[in-house]
């Protein structure tokens, strides 16, 4: 049978990070692993998202092209998956031609069969930029939950699609002007006309995650309205129609295409022209889709009307949205200094280890938390002690006994048919919640049978078996290799790398994707050959105390004035986020107060508070001093706040309470040159490391000398 796995197009502007993979990725490389065992032919698509706004923010915060930001993290994307052993048979670009050619393709259909209509719209202009605004640039207040950061294209903490006007005090997000609301002209999808059939396709989905099934249909009573699908942009896919050469078309519209236009890319490379067609237009061929949960309704209702409305198109079959995972009880960000990104967690653990924490709290039903210490606990426990274990107790006996084991030479006792059988019930287990993608539960199956087979073997005791009953001893291990060999295929989707290498310690049969299928599991005349080796798996040891001494954080300078007593201070009025503190600092020589206001600076927000001639100076700014220059650090990027936490290498702030001022000495701060770059640097535990937020090095807001001291 044929199976078709979509996986949503990450943005190409910022690092896949943990919560992504467990968002969607890592469920459907596991399912479509899971499913080629099955002996299923899945065509696996997924590809980089590189237009619109999330692509021309990050640029623009950067100061370089939307196309240099939209390779630079296609190619990093690809290499994460790569990493993490994710595998895609594609993963595709939406900057492809090819692309842009299916997407004119779909839009000019629409537009032929009279489902798109020209409709003028109000929309956000800033008069400071002096153009229309993309919905994604106006930020400000929802008006559904009141979430102080949504953006005007949507609400990242409820999930509403949004207007800009909906939003209660929007400001664009380049200078914080409000936007006036003017009358432009756009194309729009009617998506109105699919409500009804939409509802009865619905209708069917009983065996939908209720997660999916509530949200979309709760949206569908709201009312569907015609919803525009071009903008006011000029990175993106251009309008097929005259009068719209200064438009695009928008972004989700067309990256939903994506996934037609991927199998078709797939198809050409295969050499095989309408290979897709073959995915997309036989009935009998399910379609899934896996995304996090905030891209639900595109795909439930936007993408199902899309394809309706091409008539011959099958529908997705199965949606399937995680929820989220969080870091110690945040949204990750990398950008924010908050979690793992791939790159990093695989610095610190080996992918399957990774992959196997992450599929054992996979937020499926409810949201998560990656927490390091459980992750540490978890992988030493199950996956070393008792999965590695047993495989390596088992192998190392057999090989010690110069022992050759096959299913000729073995009869199996009742005990040993009851473990067996045990071991049937649980691979069915596996295999139905699999079918499900309820892959949070098959994993408790699996390790259920983990823990079956350690105690089958202990209670077997074959050390005192070979002496006394020799014939006896082989039935037993034979039955203890078939258990190491379900439980490795059945690890398979789940580890592959660890997988094929534990096949080939328990010297089973070569291993193949399609172990359900091809007599992986077949009992009569298995031979084991075990190799002699190390235990298959080496514990995971991460945990360090965390060093760092020092609460740095954003703060943004809201007020400045002269310090009354002290011609060389000023009195400061820092915000950090929640709160606002006071500053004395030496700088009236170095900064007037306009240039001070509105400035970011990095605060240190743990210092003991101290009366500096009569005004209290409740913690320190940092600034660079290279004997004739002094400037402030000054941290710059991708959405950084006042109350950002301010990293030294990979360590926050470790919760130690308040510091003296001498203590910081002993941090040796300073401006050190890397890449060409002049960074601010700080000593840990004998080691100088960048200081960081998220991925962000920090500067000084002027140039200084390399080897600045900071104070
Ligand atoms: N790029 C949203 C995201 O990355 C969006 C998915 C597109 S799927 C067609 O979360
Ligand atoms: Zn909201």
């Amino acid at each position: 049978m044929k199976i078709l796995v979509n996986a949503a197009l990450p943005y190409a502007n910022g690092p896949i990070h943990l919560g992504h993979v467990a968002g969607a990725y890592l469920s459907a490389d596991i399912f479509v692993r899971f499913q080629r065992m099955n002996g299923h032919e899945v065509m696996f698509v997924c590809g980089s998202d590189e237009h619109g706004t999330p692509t021309t923010i990050s640029a623009d915060r950067q100061k370089v092209s939307p196309r240099e930001i939209a390779d630079r993290f296609h190619q990093e994307h690809n290499e994460s998956f790569r990493n993490l052993d994710i595998e895609f048979d594609i993963f595709s670009r939406t900057t492809y031609p090819e692309h842009a050619e299916t997407v004119k393709e779909f839009f000019l259909d629409f537009y032929n069969k009279g489902l798109l209509q020209e409709k003028s719209m109000v929309s956000p202009f800033c008069p400071t930029d002096n153009r229309f605004m993309p919905d994604r640039y106006i930020e400000g207040k929802c008006p559904h939950c009141g979430f102080e950061e949504a953006r005007g294209d949507q609400c990242d903490n409820c999930g509403r699609i949004l207007d800009p006007q909906d939003l209660i005090s929007p400001k664009c997000a380049l200078d914080a002007t409000p936007p006036e609301f003017r009358a432009t002209k756009h194309m729009f999808f009617r998506l109105d006309e699919f409500q009804e059939n939409l509802l009865k396709w619905l209708d069917k989905k009983t065996f939908w995650k209720q997660n999916v099934l509530s949200f979309t249909r709760n949206f569908i009573k709201g009312g569907l309205k015609e919803r525009p699908i071009t903008r006011d942009i000029e990175w993106g896919v251009p309008v097929p129609l005259p009068g719209y050469e200064h438009k695009r078309i928008y972004v989700w519209f067309e990256a939903l295409i994506g996934y037609v236009s991927g199998a078709k890319i797939l198809s050409e490379r295969k050499g095989k022209k309408d290979f897709w067609k073959e995915f997309y237009f036989d009935p009998e061929v399910p379609m899934y889709h896996f995304m996090g949960k905030d891209n639900i309704i595109f795909h439930t209702i936007i993408w199902p009307a899309m394809l309706m409305a091409r008539e011959k198109y099958n529908l997705p079959y199965m949606v399937v949205a995680n929820e989220f995972l969080t870091f110690s009880g945040k949204q990750f960000s990398k950008s924010r200094g908050i979690g793992y990104s791939v790159d990093d967690i695989l610095k610190i653990a080996p992918k399957d280890y990774v992959r196997y924490y992450l599929a054992s709290i996979m937020p499926e039903s409810s949201d998560a938390d990656f927490d390091i210490e459980e992750f540490q606990s978890r992988v030493n426990a199950e996956l070393i002690d008792k999965y590695g274990n047993y495989i390596h107790r088992l192998v190392s006996f057999i090989n010690n006994n110069r022992l050759s084991i096959s299913s000729s030479e073995t009869f199996l006792d009742g005990r040993d048919r009851e473990a067996m059988e045990y071991a049937a019930e649980r691979i069915r287990n596996y295999r139905e919640l699999m079918e499900k993608v309820e892959i949070k539960k098959a994993m408790a199956e699996w390790l259920e049978l983990v823990k079956y087979a350690n105690s089958y073997f202990n209670e077997s005791e074959p050390w005192k078996l070979i002496k006394s009953d020799p014939d006896r001893c082989k039935s037993k291990l034979y039955t203890s290799l078939v258990l190491a060999q379900y439980i490795t295929a059945l690890s398979y989707p789940l580890m592959p790398s660890a997988a094929e290498k534990i096949m080939n310690i328990i010297g089973s049969s070569k291993f193949s994707n399609e172990g359900f299928t091809n007599g992986l599991f077949r009992r009569e005349g298995s031979e084991f050959k075990p190799t002699k080796t190390d235990p298959p798996f080496q514990k995971l040891d991460i945990i360090k105390e965390n060093p760092n001494f020092v609460d740095l954080r954003v703060g943004r300078i809201v007020e400045a004035r002269p310090h009354p007593n002290a011609d060389r201070l000023y009195v400061l009025k820092v915000n950090l986020g929640d709160s606002d503190i006071q500053l004395v600092a030496g700088l009236r020589k170095h900064y007037t107060e306009e240039d001070l206001m509105g400035h970011y600076i990095v605060v240190v927000n743990n210092l003991k508070w101290a009366k500096l001639r009569g005004e209290e100076s409740q913690g320190m700014l940092l600034a660079a001093d290279d004997g004739e220059t002094v400037a402030l650090i000054t941290p710059k990027g991708n959405e950084i706040k006042p109350g950002d936490p301010v990293f030294i290498g990979e360590f926050g702030y470790n919760d130690g309470g308040k510091i003296e001022i001498d203590q910081l000495k002993g941090l040796d701060i300073k401006m050190s040159r890397d890449d060409g770059n002049i960074i601010a640097t700080a000593v840990l535990e004998g080691k100088r490391m960048p200081l960081k937020i998220g991925l962000h090095d920090l500067a000084t807001s002027r140039e200084v000398r390399e080897g600045a001291t900071v104070r």
